[in-house]
């Protein structure tokens, strides 16, 4: 089969266009990536190109030796992918010890993988062994509300998780394990990859304070998914301070107890504080 016409090259083709279209992705804004599974290297490894030489990931995923991952180029624009997917993205090939990678198909103009690949493999590690290999995608977009709340809120994760589970009945359902946040950090290095991958351990949600957001999750439309509900939840608690500094009423801790016993799902009392 032609990569280019894989299912999973054409769902992360259309995952890019949504973001894009969602207007996440102002010029190079943004990078995703996909682990790939055994069988769809299997399925696509004699159209892969001839290996070219090793690069450094600029990390350490030794849990992610020898995996394959479809990425974004590093300065491609996400509104140029579903017009130009083989110059705009990648599939790169980890090494044995998880230190470099090289690509094997595609940015066919030249061009690296994203600036923020020590991040998206970090996490990737991490969400690999805490889900037993179930996640697969890791996102990050620049999302407009999420962002701006960055500036208005204490930078803790009990306070994000606690008012955007409070804009939408929906949210604690989607995002039971809350969401993290860090203050504003330098990207596309280490330090921050590091900071970042200490978060997915226990959150699918990652802030970066007057930056933008990452997921994870199994598929592309979860993970885009968990990324548009957050973000949603946001302008909904921007429309809201923007009347109002008080609300009239919302959704109590008491409501959130009555909704987890219900719906059979655990929400940490951490995030359930008295206000
Ligand atoms: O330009 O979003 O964080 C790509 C980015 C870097
Ligand atoms: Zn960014």
């Amino acid at each position: 089969m032609r990569i280019l016409e894989s299912k999973f090259v054409q769902g992360f083709i259309k995952m890019a266009d949504d973001g894009y279209k969602q207007g996440w992705h102002e010029r190079n804004g943004g990078n995703l990536s996909y682990r790939l599974k055994k069988e769809e290297v299997e399925a696509i490894r004699s159209r892969l190109n001839a290996p070219g030489e090793w690069l450094p990931v600029g990390t350490s995923v030794p849990e992610l030796a020898g995996e394959f991952f479809l990425v974004t180029g590093t300065g491609k624009y996400f509104r140029n992918i579903i017009v130009d997917p083989e110059a705009c993205i990648a599939i790169i090939e980890v090494d044995d010890a998880g230190e470099k990678y090289r690509i094997r198909w595609g940015l066919v103009e030249g061009g690296l993988p994203t600036s923020e690949l020590p991040t998206h493999l970090m996490n990737h590690e991490v969400k690999k062994r805490v889900t037993n290999g179930l996640h697969r995608v890791i996102y990050h977009a620049h999302t407009t509300n999420t962002i701006a709340l960055t500036f208005v809120l204490p930078l803790e994760d009990e306070v994000f998780t606690r008012e955007l589970w409070e804009m939408a009945t929906e949210c604690p359902i989607v995002f039971p394990n809350g969401i993290g946040v860090i203050g504003w950090m330098v990207p596309g290095g280490r330090e921050i990859a590091v900071e970042t991958s200490r978060l997915m351990e226990k959150y699918d949600v990652a802030v970066w304070a007057h930056h933008g957001m990452f997921c994870s999750g199994p598929d592309f439309d979860l993970t885009f998914g968990l990324m548009h509900t957050v973000e949603k939840s946001a302008e909904i608690l921007i429309k809201v301070l923007s009347m109002s500094p008080q609300k009239l009423q919302t959704i109590t801790a008491g409501n959130f107890r009555d909704l987890a016993k219900d719906f059979r799902i655990t929400l940490p009392e951490r995030f359930l504080y008295e206000k």
